[in-house]
């Protein structure tokens, strides 16, 4: 059967090659390990450097290609991807285990990505202005960087690197890609994708292999100019710290302890709604989970047994299965962390009211599965209830008033996203105003950002960058400002005819 198992090699200059090692890695399905996917180039430095070559030399004729034009192929790459939206739901969830109908709105998300950046090809807007002096012309221009660097996770496949590309592209950037080692296939189909568009080769590289061997040599290399990585803080601290030398621009989009706050005055039933779509949704593997539930005194007694009713009630299995409402975790690493955790808990005194458990029986032991588990009475202090685990569990912890919540919430080295469940909505402003974290809700969850709005965050959750919305050009462009002046003198900036000092010789 071994021949049967498709054998993907890297995308580089436009053509599918197997890595220089011959070697190869395997894919398996997390909801079912004996479905082997397929095997994926190993790739290594050598790799890399092609595709840094390839994507250098493409640069010096994208960077010239009309924004328009560069926006219509990403607008055909968001049609070919609404055509082919089914399948690569299917790989995904067959890749990384999130439920089909999450992977339906991973690949949505590419292609709402695709027709944002494609539209903006024919914007791309700088700024006109006056100049000081007459006669002169003066306005601000985005200019394309060169060749970007893409490192990017497993939780979102598609979407995730649909965000930076498109912008990257749109901007007249060309690209390589090293995906998570989880999540090879849909960047192999987003390529197929791109191709299709009409992408000329050399522009968008795709090689598949480790953070060392691939991902360490693309921030090594002095033609790569732009880095943009989606991961762990502490994989960010890595990244940020080798591109340092070479004065590298760095986006990093990282960790998250999402805070939901639920005053007293919520709609209980949304709220727990919420909760529990926002803490098991992709099995808890987002970097925006609502992994921490600041409820209330007065209805955390009532809110805490819903949400133990709802999480146990929760069908857990293959998302293949549409029955099915969560998929398991990534991998058995994955798997590992999140049992540690469900320990680490119960040990500082967290009470678990649902889950707490890896599954077993028929239907999970093929798998990496978890039951969604629900702590309560948890303190502020307890690890649970500050570090981020990514699976599904998630942390409650009472508090008397909207202060409290907020010095709860803040009180976090993360600030990716925040919310509240309240029907006041003056406590909504306050929370609004107040909460540390690049995204707020107010009666929705912590997860579920829409692409044209900037996703990212504060603290050590980001570095000051965003991704998505029209804030993503910010990362992918360099500002030049141009003056023309048509006057045939050489005019002084700050120094001739300032117009304070015009008026105030007058007054003299
Ligand atoms: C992530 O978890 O890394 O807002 C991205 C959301 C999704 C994106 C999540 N649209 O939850």
């Amino acid at each position: 059967m071994a021949s049967s198992v498709p054998v993907h090699g890297n995308w580089i200059a436009g053509k599918w090659v197997p890595a220089r090692s011959g070697r190869t890695f395997e894919n398996r399905n997390p909801a079912d390990v004996t479905d082997l996917i397929g095997r994926f180039a190993d790739s290594d430095e050598r790799d890399a450097k092609e595709a840094v070559d390839v994507a250098a030399e493409a640069y010096k004729s994208w960077r010239l290609v009309p924004g328009p034009q560069r926006g219509e192929i990403l607008y055909r790459l968001g049609e070919i991807l609404r055509d082919r939206k089914e399948q690569y739901a299917r790989d995904m969830t067959r890749e990384m285990g999130k439920v089909l109908k999450e992977a339906r709105g991973d690949v949505q998300e590419a292609i709402d990505m695709a027709f944002l950046m494609g539209g903006e090809g024919r914007r791309l807007h700088g700024q006109t202005t006056p100049s000081e002096l007459p006669n002169k012309f003066a306005m601000s221009v985005r200019a394309p960087i060169g060749v970007c660097a893409f490192i990017t996770p497993w939780n979102f496949p598609m979407a995730i690197p649909a965000w930076k590309t498109t912008a990257a592209l749109v901007c007249g950037n060309t690209v390589v890609i090293k995906p998570a080692t989880d999540t090879p296939l849909s960047v192999v189909n987003f390529a197929r994708a791109l191709a299709d568009a009409g992408l000329p080769p050399g522009v968008f590289n795709m090689v598949s292999g480790s953070g060392s061997k691939v991902g360490m040599p693309l921030l090594k290399d002095p033609r790569v100019k732009v880095v943009s990585f989606t991961g762990s803080t502490s994989v960010g601290q890595t990244i940020n710290e080798a591109c340092a030398p070479s004065f590298k621009h760095v986006h990093l989009e990282m960790g998250g302890k999402n805070p939901i706050i639920v005053m007293d005055d919520a709609n209980l039933e949304l709220a727990v709604d919420g909760s529990i779509w926002g803490a098991f949704g992709t099995s808890g593997q987002r970097c925006t989970a609502s992994s921490r539930l600041l409820v209330h005194k007065k209805v955390v007694r009532k809110f805490t047994a819903m949400m133990a009713e709802r999480a146990n009630a929760l069908r857990v299995g293959s998302g293949l299965d549409e029955k099915n409402e969560m998929g398991p975790s990534v991998n058995e690493s994955q798997l590992d962390t999140v049992l540690d955790y469900i320990s680490i808990g119960k040990a500082e005194g967290a009470k678990c009211v649902a889950g707490g458990r890896r599954l077993a029986g028929k239907a999970h032991e093929k798998g990496w599965f978890v039951a969604p588990t629900v702590f309560a009475d948890c303190h502020r202090t307890m690890r649970v209830a500050r570090e981020e685990i990514f699976g599904p569990v998630t942390s409650i912890v009472p508090i008397s008033s909207l202060e409290e919540a907020i010095d709860v919430a803040n009180d976090s080295e993360y600030g990716l996203s925040s919310a509240i469940f309240t029907q006041d909505v003056n406590k909504a402003f306050v929370a609004m105003r107040d909460l540390e974290a690049g995204i707020f809700y107010v009666n929705l969850p912590t997860i579920g950002a829409e692409t044209h709005l900037p996703f990212g965050g504060t603290k050590k959750t980001g570095n000051g960058h965003r991704e998505a919305g029209l804030a993503a050009l910010d990362v992918f462009s360099e500002w030049k400002s141009i003056y023309v002046d048509y006057s045939g003198t050489i005019q002084k900036a700050q120094i001739d005819v300032p117009a304070g000092e015009a008026s105030a010789k007058k007054k003299k």
